[in-house]
């Protein structure tokens, strides 16, 4: 009915629009009956009051005509609930785990993203999951949003009828990197879309570090390209010089392997000027580290 970008786009547009129009109809009516009301019985024309007379035919008028509005409104919100609650059985699956503060997509081959890739024209389910507080997922251009709750699984559906990049937002307050907890829907052709499935990312243990970054929710709180966030950016961080306060004491620190190391096995110990002591400790064995710290060298 409406040009969109997934299925569900038109159907919850449907419904919205129908109850906008019907709320509209009812204002426009309701404003003009009141203004002849205004004018035809006000105290100058009509100076002495009518007592009113029962009308039986008007009574079911306007009881059976709102009655038989609000069911058909109800009528279109439940088929079309019905419809964005109930996926298909052969919709693909991918899992996502929301974060402090980044999104992490997970495919039944293992491949873990940032961002969320899916084929052109094939139902998809997410599985929602939440490492650790509320986070609720949210997709504009597809109209869906569901939340993801700590300790149960909840879900979501769409069907892509358009390529495209799409935002995705964390519409649940989460904590200070909320507003940061951003990614994208990319929406491609099917064989483009399988050729990406079927790649393996590229070795090295660089790309191991860059593929961490992103797995381990890093990018959510440091960019890469020289912005400020929840923390401080990676680019040029290799010998960056920082003031860090340490047991309230201030020193000025160049950045090193071994204090990046330092840092994110204990964070918050050495406090970076400016910034919240807000990192947590992230799970990782010593060669991941190593790879982290190899990676972020690469970061100019
Ligand atoms: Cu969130």
């Amino acid at each position: 009915m409406f040009a969109g970008s997934a299925i569900s786009t038109g159907k919850v547009d449907e419904s919205f629009f129908y109850i906008v129009a019907i709320s509209v109809v009812l204002l426009v009516i309701v404003t003009i009956v009141m203004l002849f009301f205004l004018f035809r019985y006000n105290r100058k024309r009509h100076p002495e009051p009518e007592a009113v007379k029962e009308a039986l035919w008007l009574e079911i008028v306007w009881t059976v005509i709102p009655t038989a509005l609000a069911l058909s409104m109800f009528y279109f919100g439940w088929v079309n609930f019905d419809f964005i609650r109930t996926p298909p059985k052969d919709a693909m699956t991918v899992n996502v785990i929301g974060r402090e503060w980044s999104w992490l997509f997970t495919y039944d081959n293992g491949k873990q993203s940032d961002l969320l890739r899916v084929p052109l024209g094939k139902p998809v389910k997410l599985v929602l999951a939440s490492a650790d507080v509320i986070h609720s997922l949210y997709i504009p251009a597809f109209r869906i949003k569901e939340d993801c709750v700590p300790g149960m699984k909840t879900y979501l559906w769409f069907n892509a009828d358009e390529v495209g990049t799409y935002d995705i937002f964390c519409t649940e307050y989460c904590g200070v990197g909320h507003s940061h907890m951003l990614s994208k829907v990319i929406v491609m052709p099917t064989a483009e879309y399988d050729k990406w499935y079927a790649a393996s990312e590229a070795g090295g243990l660089t790309a191991e570090g860059k593929k961490l970054v992103q797995e381990k929710g890093c990018l959510g709180c440091h960019s890469t390209d020289g912005s400020r966030q929840v923390g401080p950016t990676f680019k040029g961080l290799q010998g960056r010089v920082e003031t860090v306060v340490t047991d309230g004491k201030e020193r000025q620190v160049t950045v090193d392997d071994e204090f990046v190391e330092h840092y994110i096995k204990r964070p918050n110990v050495d406090i970076i000027k400016g910034y919240s002591p807000v990192m947590p400790v992230i799970a990782l064995t010593e060669d991941e580290l190593k790879a982290i710290v190899e990676y972020l060298k690469t970061v100019k």
